[in-house]
C-alpha cells in the first residue's frame, strides 16, 4: 500500500488527504527548517497501540527547541492529534509522521518571521528494509559520506535539513548495489545507519555506538532495555569499522527499520551470513512487546 490515506491533521484540524497542501514559498521547503518524528502504531488484542508515544512527542519538542521553534500545541495535544489521526484513518497499524515546520512568511535564512506549522500524517508502512531483510539480513556499505559532524549539526535533533546527509549516504549505498549505508563520524568511528541506530555482538556481548554523534534512538533505548532484561550485557563503545567486519552479528534498529539484521558489510560476511541467535531473540521479544503480548512492557504502549 502507498501513502494515500483518508485524512491528515494540519494545524488542529483533520483535512482530506488531497487538501493537505503547503505553499511553494514555505520556508521549510527552501531551507529544511523543520523537525519531525517517525512513530509506529501496532495492532494489539485491545486495538491499535502507539509504541512509546510519550518519548517520541518529547523528542519532537526537543528537536523544535534546537531550532527555536515554539510548537503552538501542548505535548498532550500533539499526542491526542496522533491518536485522532489514526482513528480517522481506521488503521490497525501504521507509521506516524508528525512534522513541525516553518511555514509561509518571509524568505531568507532568518526563520523567526515565519509561522510554526504542524501536521500529522499516518500511513501503512511494512518492513522498511523488506520482509526478507528482517528474516535474512541486509547488505550494508560503510558510506564515503561521514555523519554530520557534531560541531556542524546537532545529532539529538530530528531536523529535516539534516536528512540530506542521510539521503547522500543512502544513494551512495544503493548506487553501489547495497541496501543500506553505515555512517562513520568525522573521526572515523562507527556512527549509525542513514535512518537507524547500529548494534553488534561479539562473544555474547552486545555493543552499540555512544550517543554524542548519533540520534538518541527510541528503538535503540528499547533494545538496550530488552537485551539487559534477557540477560545480555550491553556496552556503549566507540568502534572502528573493522570491529563490525569481525563481529558475530550486526543489526540496525529504528522505528521504520524495527530490528533488521545485517549479513554483509563491504563484501565481508558477518558471522555465518545468516540472522544470528541474539538478533533473533531480540526481534522475537520486540515484536511481542509492540503487539501487547508482554504485560511488563504495557508501559510502552498507548492505546488509540
Ligand atoms: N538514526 C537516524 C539517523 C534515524 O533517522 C533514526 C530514525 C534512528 C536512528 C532510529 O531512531 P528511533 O526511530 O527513535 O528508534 N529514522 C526514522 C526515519 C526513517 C525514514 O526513512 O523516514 C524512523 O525510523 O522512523
Amino acid at each position: 500500500m502507498g501513502i494515500q490515506t483518508e485524512k491528515i491533521w494540519m494545524d488542529g484540524q483533520l483535512v482530506p488527504w488531497e487538501d493537505a497542501k503547503v505553499h511553494v514559498l514555505t520556508h521549510a521547503l527552501h531551507y529544511g527548517s523543520g523537525v519531525f518524528e517517525g512513530i509506529r502504531a501496532y495492532e494489539t488484542a485491545a486495538g491499535p497501540a502507539v509504541f512509546r508515544l510519550k518519548e517520541h512527542v518529547d523528542r519532537l519538542f526537543d528537536s523544535a527547541k534546537l531550532l527555536f521553534m515554539d510548537i503552538p500545541f501542548t505535548r498532550a495535544e500533539i499526542a491526542e492529534a496522533i491518536k485522532e489521526t489514526i482513528r480517522a484513518n481506521n488503521l490497525k497499524s501504521c507509521y506516524i509522521r508528525p512534522v513541525v515546520y516553518r511555514g509561509l512568511g518571509e524568505m531568507g535564512l532568518n526563520p523567526l518571521k515565519c509561522p510554526v506549522n504542524v501536521f500529522v500524517a499516518v500511513w501503512p508502512w511494512g518492513a522498511y528494509l523488506g520482509e526478507e531483510g528482517l528474516a535474512k539480513g541486509i547488505r550494508a556499505k560503510v558510506s564515503s559520506w561521514a555523519r554530520n559532524d557534531i560541531t556542524s549539526f546537532p545529532a539529538k535533533g530530528k531536523i529535516n535539513g539534516g536528512y540530506v546527509n542521510s539521503i547522500l549516504a543512502k544513494l551512495d549505498a544503493l548506487k553501489s548495489g547495497y541496501d543500506e549505508a553505515i555512517f562513520l563520524d568525522t573521526d572515523g568511528y562507527v556512527a549509525e545507519g542513514s535512518g537507524e541506530n547500529l548494534f553488534w555482538a561479539k562473544d555474547g556481548v552486545i555493543y552499540t555506538t555512544p550517543l554524542p554523534t548519533v540520534l538518541r534512538g527510541i528503538t535503540r533505548a528499547s533494545v538496550i532495555e530488552l537485551a539487559r532484561d534477557l540477560g545480555y550485557q550491553v556496552i556503549e563503545a566507540k568502534a572502528a569499522r573493522d570491529e563490525l567486519y569481525l563481529a558475530d552479528e550486526v543489526w540496525f534498529c529504528g522505528t521504520a527499520a524495527e530490528i533488521t539484521p545485517v549479513r554483509e558489510i563491504d563484501g565481508h560476511t558477518i558471522g555465518s551470513g545468516v540472522r544470528g541467535p541474539i538478533v533473533k531473540a531480540l526481534q522475537d521479544r520486540f515484536f511481542a512487546v509492540v503487539h501487547g503480548e508482554v504485560p511488563e512492557y504495557e508501559k510502552w504502549l498507548a492505546r488509540v
